[in-house]
């Protein structure tokens, strides 16, 4: 049997972020050995480099609304295009980031795919945020806080449209698990829309087992390809000190692990974001190393 093929793209972006040093992301998590541990799991990885990005020093914030809006809606065009390149080509794709506006093209990417091959899109969004500002409700205008709402088709035209249609996913294939920081306009959308949200004390209380399985169990019956986006945020600041907005009270390191196993056990994902890993936050490079791991659970790592 060939081995399934998994393709990195990096998207060294840390325009979408308030704070500098999440765009060296993609080599953090490439120096804390991704391919390796992948490839001791039995994938080929093939890396496909890193999406060229232009830095903040060579351009300035005209809407601060939208923070470097021209810059990440062109750079997510190119990331969607090969994040959909690479599922045509056979292979799963994971994209390093870089700030969690990379969720934009990936998504988008994503989705295309699932459209030209008659799939229903579900995604597992893995987050202390909820990601779901818009112009509108933003307190900072900093991107990396609207991929979700995005992706459902609420936000900029100029991101919303990529790849040609809009909403990428129903609402009601999305599921949002370990929030503990919601802006209030965010609050508001999520209580228009059918989609299913886990706020860390429910996770507490049931267990995140008992989450992930109800995910599972609607995603079952109404979805064809999963995309989990892991925000490294999700995870407690104590394992994970190596982020933009770290907030305490998050994912513990079993919930995390378990959380992916669980995933992987249903053969139902299809593709990955590892999000907000920034080297600059970091201690000795403890938060790539620990989303190293989290990417092998999820790709089915096994204690025994
Ligand atoms: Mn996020």
């Amino acid at each position: 049997m060939t081995p399934r093929t998994i393709r990195l793209i990096g998207f060294p972006s840390d325009l979408g972020a308030g704070r500098r040093g999440v765009d060296m992301g993609p080599s953090a998590l490439r120096i804390a050995g991704i391919s390796g541990a992948l490839e001791a799991l039995g994938y080929r990885v093939s890396d496909g480099g890193d999406v060229a990005v232009r830095g903040q020093e060579v351009q300035r914030i005209r809407n601060q609304r939208l923070k470097y809006l021209p810059e990440i809606a062109r750079a997510s065009r190119l990331l969607a295009a090969q994040v959909a390149q690479a599922l045509r080509e056979g292979a799963f794709p994971i994209v390093l980031g870089g700030d969690h506006s990379l969720g934009i093209g990936s998504v988008a990417g994503v989705s295309a795919w699932c459209r030209e091959h008659g799939k229903r899109l579900g995604i597992v969004w893995i987050d202390a945020h909820a990601d779901m500002n818009t112009p509108e409700t933003t307190p900072s205008g900093n991107i990396h806080g609207m991929p979700l709402a995005v992706a459902m088709g609420f936000g900029s035209e100029r991101l919303t449209s990529i790849e040609g249609f809009s909403p990428k996913v129903a609402p009601e294939h999305v599921a949002l698990v370990g929030v503990r920081s919601v802006d209030p306009g965010e609050r508001e959308l999520i209580a228009r829309l059918p989609m299913l949200v886990y706020p860390m004390p429910e996770i507490d209380k049931r267990g995140i087992h008992s989450v992930i399985e109800e995910v599972l169990d609607r995603f079952r019956r109404t979805v064809d390809h999963v995309h989990v986006s892991f925000d490294l945020d999700s995870v407690d600041p104590s394992l994970a000190p190596g982020v933009g907005t770290p907030v305490s009270g998050g994912l513990t390191f079993r919930e995390a692990h378990l959380a992916m196993e669980i995933l992987a056990e249903s053969g139902m994902v299809g593709s990955l974001d590892v999000a907000e890993v920034n080297p600059i936050l970091d201690v000795r490079n403890a938060t790539a190393q620990f989303a190293v791991e989290i990417v092998a659970s999820l790709l089915g790592k096994r204690i025994l």
